[in-house]
C-alpha cells in the first residue's frame, strides 16, 4: 500500500482553478472580520511566492480561506516569484505592524536583513512551505511545510517499481527539470533524489541532463524541448513538479514520442492535472506535496501570537501514487 493518508483532510482548501493576479498586488481585507476572541483580530500579513504553479494556486486558496475561517484580517501579496518583492511586502508588513508574518520564500538565501527588522521591531516570523538558511535561528519561529529531501528520495523509490513495472532494461538516461534555482524544494529534491541513486544506482542510472524549468509548464516544455535535442535517448524524465511534467509531456508528444511509455515520468505534487496526465497514462507516479496548509498555518500564528511554544518544524505527510492508482484517487483529489 503506498499512500498513507495525510493528515490535512480537514483543510478549507478548494481546487487549483483559477489563476491569479498578473501582477503583483496586495489584497488587504480580503479575510477580514472579527475574531471572536474578545475582539482583539489578528492580523497576518503573508506573502506569496508567485502563481507559478497548480500547487502554489491551491495552496493560495488554503490559506486564504483558512483565514476566513479562522477570522483574521489577512493582507496578502504575491511576488510573482521575485525575492525583492517578498522584500518590499514583509517591509511593509513591518510598518504597517502586523501580528504575525508568514511567508514561502521564493529562495533560502538572503533574508536575514528583512528578517532582523522584523525581529527588531517585535513581529514574529512564520515560514510556509519553503525553508531559508540563516545563521540566526531567532530569526524565525518554524517552519510549516514538507520534508523536500524526502520528497526526492520517495521519487527515486518509486521510479524503481515503474522501471520495473514498464520492464524497462539497460542504461536508465535520466532528465531533469528542476525547480526554481535557489529554491529549497528545488535543492532538497535534487539532493533526496541523488542520495538513493548514489546509494543504490551508481551504475545503471545516470542523470544525463538537468536544468531549471522555474515550476513552471512553460518552462518544462521549453526545456524538455531543447533535452530532447540534444539527448534524444533519454528513456525517464524526474520533474520537480506535476507542471513541468506536463508542460514536458507537450514537448515528447511533439518529437513523435509517447510520455509514460518511451519516456517514464515521474514528478512530484499532485495537483489535479498531474493525476489526469497519470490517468491517461502520460505521467508514471506522483509523489505527493500537499499544497493545503492554511489550517495549520492559522493555528500555529495564533499560538505564535499568544506566546505558546511551537515545534520547530511542523511537517505535512504525504503520500505516493503510482499510475494504477491515478483513476481511483483522482475524484477525491482536493487541489
Ligand atoms: O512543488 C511547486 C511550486 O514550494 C512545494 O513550489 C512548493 C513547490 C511546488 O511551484 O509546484
Amino acid at each position: 500500500m503506498l499512500s498513507r493518508r495525510n493528515f490535512l483532510t480537514a483543510a478549507v482548501g478548494v481546487a487549483a482553478a483559477g489563476g491569479l493576479a498578473a501582477c503583483a498586488k496586495e489584497d488587504d481585507g480580503a479575510s477580514s472580520s472579527s475574531s471572536g476572541d474578545g475582539g482583539k483580530a489578528i492580523t497576518l500579513g503573508f506573502s506569496q511566492v508567485g502563481s507559478e504553479s497548480g500547487w502554489r494556486s491551491a495552496n493560495t486558496d488554503s490559506v486564504k480561506a483558512a483565514a476566513k475561517e479562522a477570522g483574521y484580517t489577512l493582507k496578502f501579496s504575491d511576488a510573482q516569484q521575485k525575492q525583492e518583492n517578498q522584500i518590499s511586502a514583509i517591509r511593509s508588513y513591518i510598518t504597517q505592524g502586523v501580528d504575525v508574518i508568514a511567508f514561502s520564500p521564493v529562495v533560502v538565501t538572503g533574508w536575514d536583513a528583512v528578517l532582523k527588522e522584523a525581529k527588531a521591531k517585535k513581529i514574529p516570523v512564520v515560514l510556509t512551505d519553503r525553508s531559508v538558511e540563516t545563521s540566526d535561528e531567532s530569526l524565525y519561529v518554524t517552519l510549516v511545510g514538507s520534508d523536500f529531501t524526502d520528497e526526492g528520495r520517495r521519487a527515486a523509490k518509486i521510479l524503481e517499481k515503474v522501471i520495473a513495472k514498464a520492464g524497462l532494461k539497460g542504461a536508465v538516461k535520466i532528465a531533469q527539470l528542476e525547480g526554481t534555482t535557489g529554491a529549497a524544494p528545488a535543492i532538497e529534491r535534487a539532493k533526496g533524489f541523488k542520495e538513493v541513486m548514489d546509494a543504490s544506482h551508481k551504475d545503471d542510472w545516470k542523470v544525463v541532463v538537468s536544468q531549471t524549468g522555474d515550476f513552471t509548464r512553460a518552462g518544462g516544455k521549453q526545456v524538455m524541448a531543447a533535452f530532447l535535442t540534444s539527448n534524444p535517448d533519454i528513456n525517464v524524465l524526474f520533474a520537480h513538479n506535476d507542471d513541468m511534467a506536463i508542460g514536458a509531456i507537450q514537448s515528447i508528444e511533439a518529437a513523435g514520442k509517447k510520455p509514460g511509455k518511451d519516456i517514464l515520468i515521474v514528478s512530484i505534487d499532485g495537483v489535479k492535472d498531474g493525476f489526469v496526465a497519470m490517468s491517461e497514462g502520460k505521467i508514471n507516479a506522483i509523489v505527493e506535496c500537499n499544497p493545503l496548509l492554511g489550517p495549520q498555518l492559522m493555528d500555529v500564528v495564533k499560538k505564535v501570537k499568544d506566546g505558546e511554544t511551537v515545534e520547530r518544524w511542523i511537517k505535512t505527510e504525504e503520500g505516493d501514487f503510482m499510475q494504477d492508482q491515478a483513476a481511483a484517487a483522482l475524484p477525491s483529489r482536493k487541489y
